[in-house]
């Protein structure tokens, strides 16, 4: 059967189930987009932006906001291949489960078949998916996200494999039954499904972010990584930036943090030291794989950002705001009096009236946020004033420093440096931070996140962890060099203590000295650190009391800490690397 019968064979199969009233195939040409846009209108689920060209306010179900991670399963044959981190059900019982959902689950509406490339369709490293869905605002945002149209079919066509993604908002129209402006199901009818060892998605009930745009997540991450292991490559959940020195030496740069932790903005950092620069080439997802000379390459499977709303400034990401002139569609952001969007610290001063992301009237006295706080915007990479000329090289950009990090209010200070690619693994395996609102469920909560893949790893996380072991002993000496950050510490009061964005580049020079051998570093239990003269700290304003609290190594505390890694690391039996518990060891015996 060539892969153009298995498409055929597939989608007549879906509809067979899903019973939608008409079929339609993607192009992804702009016609396309704009006459899904204009029915949307049509029917009140967009909003044109008056004041933005060719841009549109959507407005979710207020059950609808962000990923659902307690309803994400990974459905192997074994619940072991699963792992502890990840829902499990088996996948027999589990699509008996959702098959059931599926039948006639698209009764009333069109079934569109999106064709997709994850990476340049000429890179050796992309992969062609194809998603079903049943909203025309998921293709929209596909079209923005990912590479779709007629290019791919034609890659299929010509015997190029595909990994089917179904989705459904999972709200059927009765006949004569008028449409809501965001279709979906109840949370417990909520299912995000992958199958690893048959490369596929299902995904039923929620019309959000991660849940439905299901090239992103669920195969660029959850699939992925567990076809990355297979065959000896990295998926994982980074930005990918260039930094450039006075002297024109590029570093790049590849920084793992949880959802909500900063990639976005790290990628579009605009160095406020003097003579340096950067360039973006991806916000959310690397794919990496060794090169011919032995280096890590990294490309980013996606076109588009979909970015968090909320904090996005000119002050504080002016590359970002740039890349949102047009062409954009915002979900539960605010709608401002003369058709623009707003949200919060976009500006100092709020406006004085507002229609909140609920679509409710809204003035500043209101003490409910006016967009939601995981309102996002989906924008084209390439409107992003800072995108590197190279961010769709087909080979990637050959990677010089890993970073790892999240949002921790006490304990870990602004930066340190694995001692060696083991300890940087072992920074990775324990990463921590606090949950933000891009998933459902409570803010602020410290869990461990590990390589800010808890939720994005598709098969079992200490099996995970050895293939990071594999790619360092693969790597060897080019291997990229390992560092550690937290922008986000707080004073008791709650006031950040580092003011962040553009100033994290005095951290990222660091590092780029570092992996020149120019500075020495301080050697601490937790790893080896800055010297205070060899931050550049010039024209910063920080109180010397602050930077000591950002620089310091709480033994008691990381004792702390490390009685939790152990429980952390119980979690995975003999899956655990023994290279991680000897990592643990020797952090406790530098603990003392
Ligand atoms: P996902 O798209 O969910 O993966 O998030 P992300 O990791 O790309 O996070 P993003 O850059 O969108 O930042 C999330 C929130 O953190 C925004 O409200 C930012 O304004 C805020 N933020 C980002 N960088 C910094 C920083 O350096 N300091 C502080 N204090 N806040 C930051
Ligand atoms: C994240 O949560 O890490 C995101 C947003 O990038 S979503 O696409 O909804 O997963
Ligand atoms: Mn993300």
């Amino acid at each position: 059967m060539s892969s153009n019968d298995r498409l055929t064979r597939w989608v007549q199969e879906v509809a067979r189930h899903c019973q939608p009233d008409r079929i339609h195939w993607c192009d992804g040409s702009k016609k396309e987009y704009d006459r899904l846009m204009v029915e949307m209108v049509a029917r009140g689920s967009a909003i044109p932006l008056r004041k933005r060209p060719n841009s549109f306010l959507f407005r979710s179900h207020p059950s609808d906001v962000a990923r659902v991670e307690d309803r994400t399963f990974i459905s192997t044959p074994s619940r072991d291949d699963a792992g502890p981190t990840n829902n499990w059900v088996a996948p027999d019982e589990l699509k008996a489960t959702m098959w059931a959902l599926y039948e006639g689950c698209m009764r009333g509406r069109t079934m569109y078949v999106i064709p997709f490339s994850m990476g340049p369709l000429e890179s050796p490293m992309a992969k062609i998916g194809v998603e079903i869905t049943d909203s025309p605002y998921v293709v929209c945002n596909m079209e923005i996200m990912t590479r779709v149209g007629t290019r791919v079919l034609q890659a299929i066509e010509e015997g190029a494999d595909f990994i089917p993604c179904l989705h459904s908002v999972g709200a059927p129209l009765a006949p004569g039954q008028d449409d809501v402006p965001w279709p979906c199901a109840p949370m417990e009818q909520k299912y995000i499904s992958h199958f690893p060892q048959e490369n596929l998605i299902w995904s039923y009930g929620s019309g959000y972010g991660g849940n439905a745009l299901l090239g992103k997540k669920c195969l660029a991450l959850r699939i992925a990584s567990a076809m990355a292991r297979r065959e000896g490559w990295m998926a994982e959940h980074m930005l990918i930036l260039r930094l450039v020195s006075p002297e024109g030496r590029q570093y790049h740069i590849a920084a793992a943090f949880p959802s909500a932790c900063g990639k976005t903005n790290l990628a579009m950092i605009q160095p406020t030291i003097p003579g340096w620069r950067a360039e973006t080439l991806g916000d959310d997802i690397a794919w990496m794989k060794i090169g011919p000379d032995g280096r890590l390459y990294a490309i980013n499977p996606e076109s588009g950002f979909f970015g968090v709303a909320p904090g996005t400034s000119y002050k504080s990401n002016p590359a970002a705001m740039d890349t949102l002139c047009g062409n954009v569609i915002f979900t539960n952001c605010a709608l401002t009096d003369d058709g623009d969007i707003w949200w919060e610290q976009m500006t100092d001063e709020p406006p004085a009236h507002l229609i909140d992301w609920r679509g409710e009237d809204w003035t500043p006295e209101r003490d409910k946020p006016a967009a939601h706080p995981n309102a996002r915007f989906t924008a084209p990479t390439s409107q992003c004033p800072l995108i590197s000329s190279d961010w769709e090289k087909p080979e990637g950009v050959p990677i010089d420093i890993f970073i790892f990090g999240g949002r921790r209010a006490t304990v870990v200070p602004l930066v340190h440096e694995a001692y060696d690619w083991d300890h940087g693994v072992f920074l990775g395996a324990t990463a921590a931070s606090e949950t933000t609102a891009a998933n459902i469920g409570a803010v602020g909560n410290l869990r461990r996140d590990p390589f800010a893949m808890k939720p994005f790893c598709g098969y079992n996380m200490g099996d995970y962890f050895q293939h990071w072991f594999d790619m360092g002993d693969r790597l060897g000496d080019k291997a990229p060099r390992i560092f550690y950050v937290n922008w986000f510490r707080k004073s008791p009061e709650g006031r950040w203590l580092w003011p962040g964005y553009g100033e994290n580049s005095r951290v990222l020079k660091w590092m780029c000295e570092r992996v020149d051998g120019k500075v020495e570093a301080l050697d601490t239990p937790i790893g080896r650190m800055p010297r205070m003269d060899d931050l550049n700290l010039t024209g910063l304003d920080i109180p010397p009391e602050d930077l000591r609290e950002l620089m310091r190594v709480d033994v008691e505390a990381w004792r702390a800490e490390a009685n939790d890694i152990e429980k952390h690391f119980a979690q995975f039996g003999d899956r655990l690397p023994k290279r991680l518990e000897r990592q643990l060891r020797q952090f406790q015996i530098r603990l003392g």
